[in-house]
């Protein structure tokens, strides 16, 4: 039976975006619906071989292919222009892009939202369902994959000529079950129901090779390099069409699938061994297969280093092939035309392959390749968790790679060499320390028998420009995790701080928000200009604005609400100040010290009397994030928030103030629901430990407060809020290292060793599993408590209190509320990418006519 239909709404925000944007497909005409009913229909009827029936899962499909070819008329046209033009490209290089959904966002930044959702509806569906049936895209771990999805929307709002290149996963990120309170993953099987967002381009193939060896050879009469590969796959292309908004371009995220260079071995097949006959498909494949499930935490499987250099390999042949069929073998004029971001270190073997395309391929000369070579390539460095910093075994590397080895090993000896001329005035010992402490290849501090080549060190070394992701995280890396780099090359290391796309994570997600900031503006222009939203602040302390502020605030708890009721069953008190922490679960990022204060919480409840309890300010907790597979402690702190609700959610006395929920499969589109609903949002690393942090923007844009610590893009969002609204605890960064020394003399709160003595006493259940959670904060033990919890827990146990008090006073909490959004303006993506494409890429916008 067919769903009831639903309300359209939005319809002032559609007007006026249509009116102000240039439109590229648009039909502006009125009964442009009845001809996308008509297109849909006839998408349904021979898409699905029957006339009528339609679930929402088919709506969507017959929805998405209609709108498909809107998306494709536009990506054409910008293709057509660009190639036109000829201007220079932006290449942004990720082993991650996690995109979420796309049909929202398509029909929404296309400026077709009214006609879609309309003609849906005279059809008998309702848009939001119909967009619910979509699965996420997720080919990404969190923060940078995100940050990843973001940029590629910001280089096509601003007209920018720029492609992302990364994997098509067969397999994305695995999605996060819960089974008594344990996380268990499940893969993820996203392309089972075919993908209509993207194009598979037949034309679009390249050979990758791994394996097999080197040797010196005269070609044509010169000394050459040239390497035999064992292992060949054909890397398939695939592009992505990405929409701007409010704009006629639509940019593309080309993605490679493996695929093996034979359908199969035939002779294998003749002679009967069909298992043999298959091997080459299955190891092929294996290639884009799956997305390591990690985020900061080491992951040294050869298949990653595969992986890697499969898609940068690609990646460096299709431009280089685009270049040459304009310009030759001009391959000097390559920076004029070509750079590329190196997201993490994860593509860096693109420095070493680069090198190899342009030396062995096309035989230039060693200097001008590296010189063309570093013109290209910059590296953003997105975390200072050390056992992220990639090292790869020269062994796997030299068996994997024998060249590029090769490759690595020159560029090593230039580079210390050059070392060695720089620090001349150094004394003979000093110098030789320096550059042993900067050398491409040292040995594994861990074992001195492994040499390895340090991933970070070739990215700094084969690239223009470096840089970090917050202000103080930029200042990490120029003061100590790259601090000998930054000496030799000061004017290389920048600062970009993250942004987020405003389009996805306000305008779209939340559309009733949209909706009240527009008409208090006066304009939907802050879409693309978010620092219009700080006209806000005028309305900042106006009742009736307040009020309208409140009822959309509430309108997304409800859904929020609806959501919780389906996941865990039950109804939670929608007056309850909402208070989320959502992020991946990492000991650094301490969720583990929010559950301490949650039991905290728990436990002065229960000493009130019923009166007393009457004056708490009610709150419903949310926890929600994936801990990487082999990430033992991470599972731990999993486990251990389901354990404490378990508790506080069943407990009569206490469940009406108080609530706790682990909300399983945290990804982009759960995101879309959570962030436009929460109050209060917790981002509370250890000062220094994140590098910038996004959905601390997100939060901000959607109005909610932020209770967090002196680290990473925090600090921005203050200073743009006014720190006076934000609630700052802990200890600051540049106290860490002496805290981490003088930890033996710490004297925990009475508190903190009250709860220990809880989870170690059985208070949830489960005390041997918790254990180890117990003795990972236990500071008296050397090397332990790494995160400072302990040092923290009292400071924030008080800026909690804060938070109860001032949500006490609505007027005050709404005030703040409005600032918030009024203040994000700075974290908008679009300001972002505009500072990396004037400071880093020197690519300038082109826009196709519309
Ligand atoms: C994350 C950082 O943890 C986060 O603070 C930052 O906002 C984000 O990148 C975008 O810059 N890092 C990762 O997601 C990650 O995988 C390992 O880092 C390389």
């Amino acid at each position: 039976s067919r769903p009831m239909p639903g309300r359209v709404g939005r319809s002032a925000l559609r007007v006026q975006a249509v009116a102000e944007a240039e439109r590229p497909t648009a039909a502006k005409a009125s009964g442009f619906e009845e001809v996308v009913t008509t297109d849909i229909t006839s998408k349904l009827k021979y898409l699905f071989g029957r006339n009528g029936d339609y679930t929402n899962a088919d709506a969507y499909q017959g929805t998405a292919w209609s709108v498909r070819e809107k998306l494709i008329d536009s990506f054409n046209k910008t293709h057509e222009h660009w190639k036109k033009e000829d201007p220079k490209f932006i290449y942004y290089l990720s082993a991650e892009f996690l995109m979420g959904r796309s049909l929202t966002n398509t029909v929404y930044n296309l400026g077709l939202e009214g006609e879609y959702g309309e003609a849906l509806r005279e059809m008998g569906y309702h848009m939001e369902k119909v967009a619910d049936a979509e699965r996420d895209a997720a080919l990404g771990n969190g923060g940078l994959g995100r940050l990843a999805a973001c940029f590629l929307d910001s280089m096509a709002t601003l007209d920018l000529p720029g492609w992302g290149y990364g994997i098509r996963y067969k397999y994305g990120m695995f999605k996060q079950g819960l089974k008594d309170g344990y996380q268990v993953e499940m893969p993820d099987i996203w392309l089972t129901k075919g993908n209509p967002w993207e194009v598979k381009r037949d034309d679009v193939k390249f050979e990758v090779g791994f394996g097999g060896r080197v040797e010196r050879k005269k070609v044509n009469g010169k000394e050459m390099s040239v390497w035999t590969p064992s292992e060949k796959v054909i890397a398939q292309g695939y592009d992505n069409p990405i929409p701007g908004y409010a704009t006629p371009t639509t940019s593309n995220l080309r993605l490679w699938d493996a695929v093996p260079v034979h359908e199969f071995d035939l002779s294998a097949f003749n002679a009967g061994d069909y298992d043999r006959a298959m091997l080459e498909r299955e190891r092929a494949e294996g290639i884009s297969a799956v997305l390591y499930p990690n985020d900061s935490t080491p992951e040294g499987k050869e298949l990653r280093l595969k992986q890697q250099y499969f898609f940068v390999c690609a990646s460096l042949q299709d431009v280089m092939s685009r270049f040459r069929a304009v310009h030759g073998a001009n391959w000097e004029a390559l920076p004029e035309k070509a750079c590329f971001q190196l997201n993490d270190t994860h593509p860096t073997i693109a420095v070493a392959e680069l090198m190899r395309l342009l030396v062995d391929v096309e035989g230039l000369e060693w200097d001008a390749a590296w010189t063309i070579t570093t013109k290209c390539l910059n590296y953003t460095n997105h975390t200072v968790m050390p056992e992220a910093l990639e090292k790869w075994p020269v062994k796997v590397m030299a068996k994997m790679l024998p060249r590029h080895m090769e490759i690595i090993e020159v560029i090593n000896e230039g580079w210390t060499k050059w070392l060695g001329v720089h620090l001349k005035d150094l004394k003979s010992e000093e110098r030789a320390k320096k550059i042993a402490a900067m050398s491409i290849i040292h040995a594994n501090p861990w074992n001195a028998d492994e040499m390895l080549v340090n991933m970070a060190y070739l990215a700094v070394v084969g690239s223009s420009a470096v840089n970090g992701v917050a202000a103080i995280h930029s200042n990490i890396v120029k003061d100590e995790i790259l601090n000998d780099f930054y000496e030799i090359f000061p004017s290389k290391f920048q600062n970009k701080t993250n942004g987020v796309t405003p389009r996805r994570w306000l305008a779209w997600c939340n559309p009733e928000l949209a909706h009240l900031i527009t008409e208090a503006l006066g304009t939907s222009e802050w879409i693309n200009d978010t620092e219009k939203l700080a006209g806000l602040r005028a309305f900042a302390t106006d009742p009736a604005f307040q009020a309208k502020w409140a009822a959309v605030k509430k309108t997304k708890k409800a859904k929020l609400a609806e959501l919780i009721k389906k996941i865990h069953g039950d109804d939670v008190n929608q007056n309850a100040m909402f208070d989320i922490q959502i992020k991946r679960i990492h000991e650094y990022k301490r969720q583990y010290l929010n559950v301490l204060s949650i039991i905290w919480r728990y436990k002065q409840l229960k000493k009130m009397t019923p009166e007393e309890r009457k004056a708490a300010v009610p709150r419903v907790c949310i926890i929600g994030g994936k801990a990487a597979s082999a990430y033992d402690m991470a599972k731990r702190i999993i486990r251990l928030v389901t354990a404490v609700g378990d508790v506080i959610n069943k407990d009569p006395e206490t469940k009406d103030y108080l609530r706790l929920y682990f909300l399983p499969d945290y990804n982009v589109t759960l995101a879309e629901t959570i962030i436009p609903a929460a109050e209060l949002s917790q981002h509370i690393s250890t000062a220094g430990t994140e590098a910038s942090g996004t959905s601390n923007m997100k939060f901000q844009m959607n109005g909610c407060l932020i209770m967090g610590t002196w680290d990473g893009a925090n600090i921005e969002i203050a200073e743009e809020t006014g720190v006076e609204n934000v609630f700052v605890f802990g200890v600051r960064a540049e106290e860490i290292n002496q805290l981490r020394k003088d930890r033996k003399s710490f004297k925990t709160d009475p508190r903190w060793d009250e709860l220990m003595k809880d989870i170690e006493g059985g208070m949830f259940g489960d005390k041997d599993y918790f254990k180890p959670l117990v003795d990972s904060v236990n500071n008296m033990k050397v090397g332990n408590d790494w995160f400072l919890l302990a040092n923290d827990f009292a400071g924030y146990l008080a800026a909690q209190e804060e938070v109860d008090a001032t949500y006490k006073d609505q007027s005050e909490w709404l005030r703040r509320s409005i600032m918030y959004t009024a203040g994000s303006g700075k974290f908008s993506s679009d300001r972002t990418i505009r500072e990396y494409a004037e400071d880093i890429w020197h690519v300038k916008p082109a826009r196709p006519s519309a």
